[in-house]
């Protein structure tokens, strides 16, 4: 058959590379194009540890708690929902939208909810992965065993106190962003944040209306601006938020879909238009410093002072960027402190400062983020008993962000390398859902027991990441997750590319980088 172009000439191919109005405003319409593969009758069983579903939107539950990517690109393309209630949905509305998605797809019969997998083990002798688990409600450890085994569990899950000095001494309250403790009563209360990324600046403008006082521990300078600055200019009544649309034509959205998809579209194109500020040294980069130190400076005006605490030394989206609606207008209010000077350690009642001075608070709130190190605490053991953490240790690396050599008949939902730093992540749930239903039909079409990338495939994919991130503000020095939490070394959470490339190179196995085994 056809030879399916490798990624590597996919990208180098200025016609798929560039991103031009069409192709952006194609991605909304375009992703669910693909033809679904024709997946036989299937034995699934999907296994969650929470007794909900919903993963992220489910377990965080932080005041404030939403998501930064506008809610109309935050969805499925096959489930188009025009009835947000926000710009930025906040975390329960999204909860409810996968929930009634998975009630009206008839997909909770597959699932076993209350299930914490411990470990998984390929079994060489059946050809099957051997999957420990428990049941947390009854406190019965089982065993499952299955052809093909899918991890979805989530880049962004593992969550950790920070090391900070005699953090546990404190004997006020102790709250992490991704654990909240919604019993816990914050009005009036002195409080104290730290960390100033996505969470914590979800966080800040949440409490700061409620709380005597804020105390906001910067260590690591942000960028807080938007593609979407406009939501600012929606604020102030005037129509640019709704994006060319009047206010009486964007509620009745809901009852137009012809024009929904149109607005979307819009909408979708400012999201992937910040691709280009990736880009090293290009001059969307530096207009978008510019703009963002324009703005930032705008926001803080009754505060000057903040801004020379906050602004980078960085380029922008060297960290993930987050527009964080009403952040920097919280940090001007009189009842919050920034305190960039470092930490030395917590007492009893509060943090001590590097400069010795001491702040007593009621509570101290852990904004800290997550272990991103792709070290998972669900341990996988492949060929020979290897396990995947250790094949990992020194540098995580995949075929696509979804499968690895050795691992057979594994795939990886958001395994390294497949998230994205501008755009929609929606977007590559749904390729890559679809790319392992293309892979589990062709094993059932072709009588293939195992298959999995060769390790030339997973070797060229590493290769051309760390040669196309060297040409990206990802690499330059700022502390990120992209990066397991380092200011320097391999970016080893994106996809190396745009959407479009990313759905350019999904859209499409290259059968050519697996190898395989067949049933006898
Ligand atoms: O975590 P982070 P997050 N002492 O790692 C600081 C997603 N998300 O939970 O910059 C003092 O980004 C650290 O400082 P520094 C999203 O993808 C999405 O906020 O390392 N400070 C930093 O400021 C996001 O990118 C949404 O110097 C310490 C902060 O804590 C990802 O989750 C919402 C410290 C950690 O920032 C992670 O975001 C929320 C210490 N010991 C999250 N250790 C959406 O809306 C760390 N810090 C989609």
């Amino acid at each position: 058959g056809e030879m399916v172009p490798s990624w590597e000439s996919q990208r180098r191919d200025p016609d798929v590379f560039e991103i031009t109005p069409d192709r952006i405003s194609n991605i909304s319409e375009c992703y669910p194009l693909h033809t679904n593969p024709r997946v036989h009758k299937l034995d699934l069983t999907v296994y969650d540890k929470n007794e909900e579903l919903g993963g992220t939107w489910f377990e965080n539950k932080y005041p404030g708690c939403a998501c930064d990517i506008p809610a109309h690109c935050y969805q499925l393309s096959f489930e188009a929902n025009p009835a947000w209630s926000s710009f930025y949905a906040k975390a329960p509305e999204i909860l409810e939208y996968w929930k009634s998605v998975a009630d009206k797809y008839g997909c909770r019969k597959y699932m076993k909810l209350g299930r914490k997998a411990l470990e998984a083990r390929w079994d060489e002798k059946v050809s099957k992965w051997a999957v420990k688990l428990v049941n947390i409600g009854t406190r019965e450890v089982f065993e499952d065993q299955a052809d093909a085994l899918i991890t979805a569990i989530g880049a962004l899950n593992e969550w950790e106190w920070p090391p900070i000095p005699r953090l546990h001494n404190f004997e006020g309250k102790l709250l992490h962003s991704a654990a909240w403790d919604q019993s816990y009563d914050y009005k009036g209360k002195k409080v104290a944040v730290i960390g100033a990324g996505s969470s914590g600046i979800q966080v800040v403008p949440s409490l700061q209306p409620d709380v005597e006082r804020l105390d906001h521990y910067i260590r690591g300078r942000t960028w807080i601006a938007g593609v979407f600055a406009r939501e600012e200019l929606d604020k102030r009544a005037d129509n640019a938020g709704n994006f060319g649309f009047t206010a009486e034509e964007k509620a009745n959205l809901v009852n137009d879909p012809v024009s929904y998809l149109a607005f979307r579209k819009k909408i979708e194109a400012e999201l992937q238009g910040g691709h280009i500020v990736t880009m090293r040294g290009s001059d969307a980069q530096k207009f978008a410093r510019e703009d963002f130190t324009h703005m930032m400076r705008n926001r803080l005006s009754k505060k000057p002072e903040v801004a020379e605490h906050l602004l980078p030394d960085f380029p922008p989206l060297c960290k993930r960027l987050t527009p964080g609606p009403g952040y920097l207008e919280a940090l001007t209010a009189d009842n919050v402190n920034v305190i960039p000077t470092q930490i030395s350690r917590v007492t009893s009642t509060g943090i001590t400062t590097e400069d010795g001075v001491h702040h007593s608070v009621d509570a101290i709130v852990c904004a800290t983020g997550f272990d991103t190190s792709f070290q998972s605490r669900f341990p996988l053991y492949g060929i020979n008993g290897i396990s995947l953490n250790e094949r990992w240790r020194d540098c995580p690396s995949s075929y696509l962000g979804m499968t690895v050599d050795g691992f057979p008949n594994h795939f990886m939902s958001l395994g390294p390398n497949s998230g994205l730093g501008t755009g929609n992540l929606l977007m590559i749930l749904e390729r890559q859902s679809t790319y392992f239903a293309s892979c589990l039909a062709r094993m059932q079409t072709q009588n293939i027991r195992t298959i999995s990338p060769k390790p030339s495939a997973v070797e060229d994919f590493s290769n051309f990441c760390d040669q196309y991130f060297k040409n990206t503000v990802f690499s330059d020095e700022c502390s990120s997750w992209y990066k397991g939490g380092k200011k320097t070394g391999r970016v080893s959470a994106l996809w190396p590319g745009s959407s479009l490339h990313a759905i350019q190179v999904l859209e499409t196995p290259r059968w050519e980088d697996f190898g395989y085994e067949y049933v006898d």
